[in-house]
């Protein structure tokens, strides 16, 4: 397939509610899309990046920046047959793992609708429904907390991952168990806490959570490793992981029992897969985590989180936990199992609605003709 033109679309998204971790409290949700052009094909795909610096060192401004001026300018013009084509074009680029996956999707989305087939049925998916959570942010009192909780419960979900913060931790979950005893439950701290604070983990592992995610440093997986070895509930790292390499290094030393695999934060869907790979051969359980995406990105969570070991449930709710106009149809619905179905049609399985993405589109260029 030889790339005609590459369009960046930023666009910002009014949440349904507002969305609380340990680094703050956001109403939006900016994006960027890539609209990829070839064969008289358009793939789409979403880059996870967020408006400032807090998860990730990425935000909005540097992927344009990133992908505007040096990766689309690498593979527009150029005759690319397979997705590893892309990935080995980018190899030179170091970071920047969500502004890479987001190019890379798009061109994964093409090359399916190009074969006719599924992304998730390309990729192997073994299940045409796959199992989720949902991530529940902080409110501003319990009472708030256990009320938001109940919603998400009546809707169906059966898991529950709780974000958890200095001030807002034990108390909070014991809370939570004491009236929901048998609930599927995780926490996440997004890396707000230190090795000093073993003490709180040690309480926490008295209440029978399914994992604790991302207690540490955002880079670390040394004092992970301590950690884990004073608690018998696993560590699951999210923020550490940035590659196959880094989910390597962290298994090797002990540093989790469990990888939350997000396609932006490891430099896009061929290092999803073989981080997957590598866990399995390990017997390490992963599960596929989320940004708040649109239905472009949840469209590709949904084919990843279909591989055989992802074994726990996704950070992958439906559409309407997030967005009240999503820019992509067909919206995502829990079905009565706390599943939700994969698309099964050509390509990602969603469509971008012209009118709806020109509504919150803040700016938008064109690389190539
Ligand atoms: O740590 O998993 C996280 C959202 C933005 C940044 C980081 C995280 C999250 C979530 C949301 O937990 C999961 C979702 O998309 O539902
Ligand atoms: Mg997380």
């Amino acid at each position: 397939m030889k790339i005609e033109s590459i369009t960046l679309h930023h666009i910002d998204m009014p949440l349904v509610a507002p969305f609380e971790t340990s680094f703050g409290r956001e109403t939006h949700r900016p994006c960027i899309l890539i609209e990829m052009r070839a064969d008289g094909l358009t793939g789409w795909g979403e880059c996870v990046a967020g408006a400032g610096p807090w998860y990730a060192y990425e935000t909005i401004g540097t992927a344009w920046h990133i992908i505007s001026d040096f990766l689309a300018p690498m593979i527009v013009g150029q005759e690319i047959t397979e997705p590893i084509g892309i990935v080995e074009r980018f190899a030179s680029v170091r970071g920047h793992p969500m502004a890479r996956a987001a190019v890379e999707a798009a061109f994964w989305d093409l090359y399916a609708q190009a074969r006719g087939v599924s992304l998730a049925r390309l990729i192997g998916a073994t299940r045409d429904r796959v199992t989720v959570g949902v991530s529940v942010g902080i409110e501003l009192t319990l009472e708030a907390q256990l009320a938001s909780i109940e919603r998400f419960v009546a809707a169906g979900y059966a898991r529950i991952k709780l974000k958890i913060k200095p001030g807002w931790d034990v108390a909070v979950v014991r809370a939570v168990r004491e009236r929901w005893p048998d609930i599927a439950l995780q926490v996440d701290a997004n890396s707000a806490y230190t090795p000093d604070d073993a003490p709180i983990f040690r309480e926490l592992d008295e209440m029978n959570l399914l994992l604790i995610e991302q207690p540490l440093h955002h880079d670390d997986i040394v004092d992970h490793a301590r950690l884990q070895a004073q608690i018998s509930t696993p560590i699951c790292l999210d923020e550490s992981i940035h590659s196959p390499e880094h989910a390597r290094w962290a298994l090797d030393i002990d540093a989790c029992r469990v990888i939350n695999i997000k396609i932006g934060r490891v430099g896009g869907l061929t290092a999803a897969r073989q981080i997957h790979d590598l866990c399995a051969e390990r017997g390490v359980p992963v599960w596929c985590g989320g940004m708040l995406e649109t239905n472009v990105g949840r469209a590709v969570n949904l084919a990843l989180a279909a591989l055989p070991n992802f074994a726990l449930p996704g950070d992958i709710s439906a559409s309407a936990r997030y967005y009240h106009r999503d820019i992509a149809a067909p919206d995502f619905v829990l079905n009565d199992d706390s599943t939700i179905t994969v698309p099964d049609t050509p390509g990602t399985g969603v469509a971008v609605l012209p009118e709806r993405l020109r509504d919150v589109q803040v700016r938008e260029v064109i690389i190539g003709k």
